[in-house]
């Protein structure tokens, strides 16, 4: 992998360093529980794991704000925890239960929360795109100062509709940070076989975005990249695309056997590149944690998503009255409340 190893000292405190290690090991834990859960037959449909690519989201919302806006692709779950949505209404909408965010109707791949101004959970690949530069006009129109991070993946930087968002982001300078989260895979199909040029931050170059690649397995610098994007956003620039490269170490989703690649390959980034451990490492040589601390943060966040296991467990099924709710919106939003 290319990515590139920052080499400066880091100047970060022990605080926001343990918030980092504790966000990031709350996604691996709960995909991990979500992966057993699938084993046992209770999530059905597709299911799609984040394990890997936690440093990319994680840093990506340390730099922004109360009020900014988030939209992705299927690959979800970890983006709904990093903006602070509760554990056991994600964990209970994959179990398709009453107790989930969308009522255990939509599954992994639809879930929203107008509070936490998270906006999906998109099927579609690259649908999302055009979704977040809407957003983004939005706050452009209300001048709230609001920024819009639209993830997608090195496959989605692909499709057509992304390029007509491009355009029009750029036309209207709109506050978005494009964030391509490139996995090095689209499905089974790696990106050298897919993509015909490997710096895909440099696509917003016709239409005049600046982009830069990061590397997406060092929290720290996924963070500093953020910053930038977002205050280049912030003071009316336009958008910004971010290539934030990473890795997922499980399959495209839970149903893929993976024979497109080894072992051997996703071995050896867990060993040298897990973003987890290296904030683990920084904790421990800069002496701003003991193994013991660290060991009582994993107990705490393992008690919570056993307890998002329980709750999502006990949730019952929605009723057969639920399915004709939601369909249609009751009122029509307007401005002041979208
Ligand atoms: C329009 C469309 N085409 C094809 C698919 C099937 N599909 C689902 S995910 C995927 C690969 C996308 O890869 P990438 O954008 O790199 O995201 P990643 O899964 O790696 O996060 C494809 C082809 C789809 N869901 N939608
Ligand atoms: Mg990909």
């Amino acid at each position: 992998m290319a990515a590139r190893k920052s080499t400066k000292k880091p100047n970060v405190s022990a605080e926001e360093l343990t918030h980092y290690y504790r966000e990031m090991l709350l996604i691996r834990r709960f995909e991990e529980k979500a992966g057993q859960l699938y084993g046992m037959g209770l999530i059905g449909g597709f299911c799609h794991l984040y394990i890997g690519q936690e440093a990319v989201v994680v840093g990506l919302e340390a730099a922004a704000e109360e009020g900014d806006k988030r939209v992705t692709s299927y690959r979800d779950h970890g983006h709904m925890l990093a903006c602070g949505m509760d554990p056991d209404g994600v964990m209970a909408e994959l179990t398709g239960r009453e107790g989930g965010y969308s009522k255990g109707k939509g599954g992994s791949m639809h879930m929203f929360s107008k509070e936490k101004h998270f906006y999906g959970g998109h099927g579609i690949v690259g649908a999302q795109v055009p979704i977040g530069a809407g957003l983004a006009f939005a706050d452009r129109y209300k001048e709230n100062g609001r920024v819009t991070f639209t993830y997608f993946g090195d496959g989605a930087a692909n499709q057509g509709q992304v390029y007509e968002t491009f355009n029009m982001a750029a036309l209207w300078q709109l506050p978005v940070v494009f964030v391509i989260e490139n996995n090095q895979y689209a499905m089974g199909t790696a990106q050298k076989r897919s993509t015909s040029t490997e710096e895909i931050h440099k696509r917003g170059e016709p239409f005049g975005i600046p982009g830069e690649l990061v590397d997406g397995m060092n929290v720290l610098s996924v963070k500093e990249a953020g910053q930038k994007a977002v205050a280049h956003c912030r003071s009316g620039k336009g958008p910004y695309i971010l290539e934030v490269k990473t890795y997922r170490y499980r399959g495209h989703s839970m149903s893929d056997p993976a024979k497109y690649r080894t072992r051997e390959e996703v071995q050896k980034m867990r060993e040298e590149r897990d973003p987890i451990e290296q904030v683990r490492a920084m904790l421990l040589e800069g002496k701003h944690a003991s193994e013991d601390e660290l060991k009582s943060i994993d107990k705490e966040i393992k008690e919570v998503v056993n307890a998002s296991a329980e709750f999502a467990k006990e949730s019952p099924e929605p009723g057969t009255d639920e399915l004709w709710t939601d369909i249609y919106a009751d009122e029509v939003p307007q401005v002041e409340d979208a």
